[in-house]
This record gives C-alpha cells, sequence and structure tokens, in this order.
C-alpha cells in the first residue's frame, strides 16, 4: 500500500501537469473530514440520496427483484458510514430477505467504524468486511457462489474519468452472474450555484480535505509541504459536468519528499489537480454502461431531482 503511494506520489507530481490520485484522500484524518463533508449543508449529494432510500425504499427493493428464498451478498463498494445504506438493511431485514452485507472500502478505519455502528444498531445483520481498492477487489468477489447485489453509490464513480468508469463498468459486470444488480449513485448535472458550494463551503471544511493530501505525503513520506503556501481551487464547468478539484502553490518553492530522496518545483500558481466529481445524465450513464452486459432496467430520483439511483441488471 505504502509502496504503491509513494509511486503513485512521485508519477503524479513528476507529470507536466501535476496530479494526485483522488483515492488517497482517505486515510484516517481524511475519513473523518469526509463524513464531516457529508454532513455540511452545502454537500447536498447525501441528502439527495439519502432521500431515495429512506422515502423509496419500496421502490428500490422492488425494482431489484430479489428471490426471497435465496440467500444473496449485498456488496457495497466505498461503503463510508452508510447512514443510507441502513435504510435499505432494515427494511430488507424486515420483508425477511436472507443476505449477507459485504462492505468494501480502501480505508480499514472507515470499515472498522461502519461494523461498529451496524453491530450496534442492526446486531442481527449477518455482515463482513473487505478492505481494497475498487477494481483489485472485483478480482475476487467474481469467484462469490450467490447472487449479487451491488451497492456504487453516492457518486463515487464520479471520481473516474469516463474510459476509466467504462473499464471499470466492464469489469464489474465480468464479476457478475445474469440476473446480479447494481444499484449505481450518480450525481445529475445542475447549475453550477448549487454544484461549486459543495465543494467549497464555506467552513472550509473541503479546504482541509484537499490539503490533507499534502499533510499526508509530509506524514507517510517524510516530506516538508508548507500547507500555508497552497490554496484550495475548486472549479465546476457546467458544460462538461465536472466539477475539479486543485491545490495551488502560492508562491515558488522546493519540496523534499524523503522516502523518494527527490525535490519538486512548485511555480507560483502552479496546480495539482487532486480530484474529478463527474456529474451525469442518462446519455452519459448509457454510454458508460453500454460496453457492458449490463443493462439501465430503472432509474429512481430524489425529490429536487438532484440526484440519480440507475438500477442496472446483467
Ligand atoms: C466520494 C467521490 C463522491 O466527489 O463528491 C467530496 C468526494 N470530494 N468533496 C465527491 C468529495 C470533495 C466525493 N465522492
Amino acid at each position: 500500500m505504502n509502496a504503491t503511494f509513494k509511486n503513485d506520489v512521485d508519477l503524479g507530481l513528476s507529470a507536466p501537469t501535476k496530479y494526485l490520485p483522488s483515492k488517497y484522500f482517505y486515510d484516517k484524518k481524511g475519513d473523518a473530514l469526509f463524513v464531516e463533508i457529508m454532513n455540511m449543508p452545502e454537500y447536498y449529494l447525501t441528502d439527495a440520496e439519502h432521500d431515495i432510500f429512506k422515502n423509496q425504499t419500496l421502490n428500490l427493493i422492488s425494482a431489484l427483484k430479489i428471490n426471497k428464498t435465496i440467500n444473496f451478498d449485498l456488496i457495497e463498494l466505498g461503503a463510508g458510514d452508510g447512514i443510507k445504506t441502513k435504510e435499505l438493511l432494515k427494511t430488507l431485514k424486515q420483508l425477511g430477505f436472507k443476505f449477507t452485507f459485504i462492505p468494501v472500502d480502501i480505508s480499514q478505519n472507515a470499515l472498522n467504524n461502519l461494523e461498529k455502528t451496524i453491530k450496534k444498531e442492526l446486531p442481527y445483520i449477518s455482515m463482513n468486511t473487505k478492505q481494497g481498492d475498487y477494481f483489485n477487489v472485483l478480482e475476487d468477489i467474481k469467484w462469490f457462489q450467490k447472487p449479487k447485489v451491488i451497492l456504487f453509490l453516492g457518486s463515487n464513480i464520479g471520481n473516474l474519468k469516463d474510459g476509466k468508469a467504462k473499464e471499470f463498468i466492464h469489469k464489474l459486470s465480468l464479476a457478475l452472474n445474469v440476473n446480479d444488480k447494481v444499484i449505481l449513485g450518480a450525481d445529475l448535472i445542475k447549475p453550477k450555484s448549487i454544484v461549486l458550494p459543495a465543494y467549497n463551503d464555506s467552513k472550509g471544511i473541503t479546504k482541509r480535505f484537499n490539503i490533507n493530501l499534502l499533510e499526508r505525503i509530509n506524514r507517510e513520506l517524510n516530506a516538508n509541504f508548507d500547507l500555508n503556501n497552497f490554496k484550495h481551487q475548486p472549479e465546476y464547468n457546467e458544460k462538461e459536468g465536472i466539477a475539479k478539484s486543485f491545490l495551488v502553490s502560492t508562491k515558488k518553492q522546493n519540496v523534499e519528499i524523503g522516502a523518494l530522496n527527490k525535490t519538486f518545483t512548485f511555480y507560483k500558481n502552479e496546480r495539482i489537480h487532486t480530484e474529478n466529481s463527474r456529474k451525469y445524465n442518462d446519455t452519459i450513464i448509457e454510454d458508460i454502461t453500454k460496453v457492458s452486459k449490463l443493462k439501465i432496467i430503472d432509474k429512481l430520483t430524489d425529490s429536487k431531482n438532484y440526484f440519480a439511483d440507475y438500477i442496472l441488471e446483467k
């Protein structure tokens, strides 16, 4: 894990246009900041998808067309704090469905937190956690024997460029059997006045989340980033439907990364691209899924029409 982090940091900061992969946001501190992000008023995504899971639980379950007599695996990719999923777990159990909940996350810390809350609040749920990168985990779940329902919520797919997202959906479909289902959460394209504040909140939580990536490099790779010399810069292009986050060097500076034995130079106003958060419409989702064997069989949206959960079937 640390070896790939080190290599990825080296690759990204040596590139002509500097970047860092957004998956490295999620260390212990990043997990806690992301929970804060999900709770802030500007971050409408969580409330919108929660609205679907809370107020349309029965529609969601019937769209999945699950056979009540057969045990299935409910596998969540990128589990987070589970607030939305708990609505589904509770209702499935009440209705007498038989399943094992398998949350997957890159962060073992996030999985431990989730396991604690589920054990406390829904002790009757059978649960196995799995740590790993989404792409790698697909290789393992391919061999699971039971029918599967995959949850890929929160517009987590939005961190992937469309090409990567296609590849991911294709790989996901290869890990599934005929009739298996996917709930794919996608934030919908909407005006900048709504999207941008979600990535530029008034309390500066997103800024801390972004800057934590540099702090993590300082901590884990023995680097000397001066955090005061970088600022958080979010952008949203409404036409493209992509929110992008950058860290901007406020002056010319050198940064040493001990673990790499290298010095990196940042020019004044030079940017490090740290994240893409793609927004969607039906056409984009159709394009991303069409190369795979997954068919869109249903779509649920929240009351404000901000967010959609697409139901895919193999
Ligand atoms: C977890 C990838 C869905 O892109 O909206 C939140 C992460 N980044 N604020 C998103 C995030 C900055 C989030 N996803």
